[in-house]
């Protein structure tokens, strides 16, 4: 496994010269943040990261994310221009020696919380989603609306989105994802990338808005709609495991075993009797999701890909960017390598 990191690029309070004393540290994940969704990443752009992460002694293979355009998910006849563009950024990418792209196909809104900085009885704060809390909230009235969300939509334009999403089903949404996979997997396997569809966070509707990367049966589809190994997962430990329906330690035994996971977010979870939950520290022992069985199965099955600690809770005083903070991802990196210092010992 290759040990990376999310870094938020030049404006990250967590500075690369910090993320590479993390021991093992390997690579760095990141992104062009300044250009408009569905636009082409200019060359400049990506070298500079290239040379940021590569001054500090860190590999600049691995991308999170280049973001799909609303109307390629809504098929909208615009949506060719915006795959033109997508295929252009993954040859770009691929020429600045990018291996693995991330990206998810959610509908609007990315991950969703309640709140971000919800006290636990340690005094650290995490990210947390209470059901009674989202009933309550309606993002078009915006009278109460959750935290993080893409304060770029007016409005007015969420409206259209919405009311644009109302007309489409589920399998209209399985309809425009496997179109936008058919144009762009031919061009990752000629450039040698492997894509990786981040899954829906969490895992079920929200506002009405269809969301299908959710559960075992839906990531068998997803990975026939272009069967090839090229169209791969991120498989997000805190995402699909936020349901209790999801089965998380077969789930990363199956699809590592058939080599369809190219990048591994690890964080634990706790679950809710509600179905609500709270992000948690890493270990075990905190969540509700066993770190050992699942790095074990990644182990039993050779898993060569990326790895990356994911949200951590903000502990000893940091400030910054919710579940993005230096030292509990820090301390969930060390956690998830000495699990596979062990794996790798004990089988020796
Ligand atoms: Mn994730």
């Amino acid at each position: 496994m290759k040990l990376s990191f999310r870094w938020y690029g030049k404006d990250d309070p967590v500075k690369l010269d910090y993320i590479r004393q993390i021991p093992t540290m390997r690579s760095i994940v990141t992104a062009v943040y300044d250009v408009p969704v569905g636009e082409v990443w200019p060359r400049e752009s990506i070298a500079e990261l290239k040379k940021m992460v590569e001054d500090k002694g860190l590999v600049f293979d691995v991308i999170e994310s280049v973001p799909v355009h609303e109307d390629i998910k809504l098929g909208r006849p615009t949506r060719d221009k915006y795959i033109e563009s997508y295929k252009e950024n993954i040859r770009r990418l691929a020429e600045a020696g990018i291996k693995c792209i991330c990206y998810n196909f959610m509908p609007v809104f990315d991950w969703t919380r309640t709140q971000l900085d919800h006290v636990l009885p340690d005094g650290s704060t995490d990210l947390v989603y209470y059901k009674d809390q989202v009933e309550k909230m309606d993002p078009l009235t915006g009278e109460l609306s959750l935290p993080g969300w893409d304060a770029s939509y007016k409005k007015e334009d969420l409206k259209d989105l919405f009311d644009a999403y109302g007309k489409l089903t589920e399998e209209d949404m399985w309809d425009n994802l496997k179109y936008f996979l058919e144009n762009i997997i031919p061009v990752a396997e000629e450039c040698d990338v492997k894509m990786a569809i981040h899954p829906d966070d969490p895992p079920w509707n929200i506002f009405g808005l269809p969301r299908i990367i959710t559960c075992e049966k839906n990531l068998d589809r997803f990975l026939k709609l272009v069967d090839n190994p090229y169209n791969g997962l991120t498989l997000c430990t805190g995402s699909l495991g936020c349901s209790k329906l999801n089965d998380m330690v077969h789930i990363v035994d199956k699809y590592s075993a058939m080599g369809r996971i190219h990048f591994m977010h690890l964080r634990n979870v706790k679950i809710l009797d509600d179905g609500g939950f709270e992000e948690s520290a890493h270990y075990s022992g905190c969540g509700s999701l066993d770190m050992v069985a699942i790095l074990r199965v990644l182990y039993k099955n050779g898993f060569d890909g990326y790895l990356r600690p994911d949200h951590g809770r903000m502990i000893w005083g940091e400030t910054g960017r919710p579940g993005y903070g230096l030292y509990d991802r820090a301390l969930g990196a060390s956690y998830i390598t000495g699990i596979w210092e062990t794996l790798c010992k004990l089988d020796k």
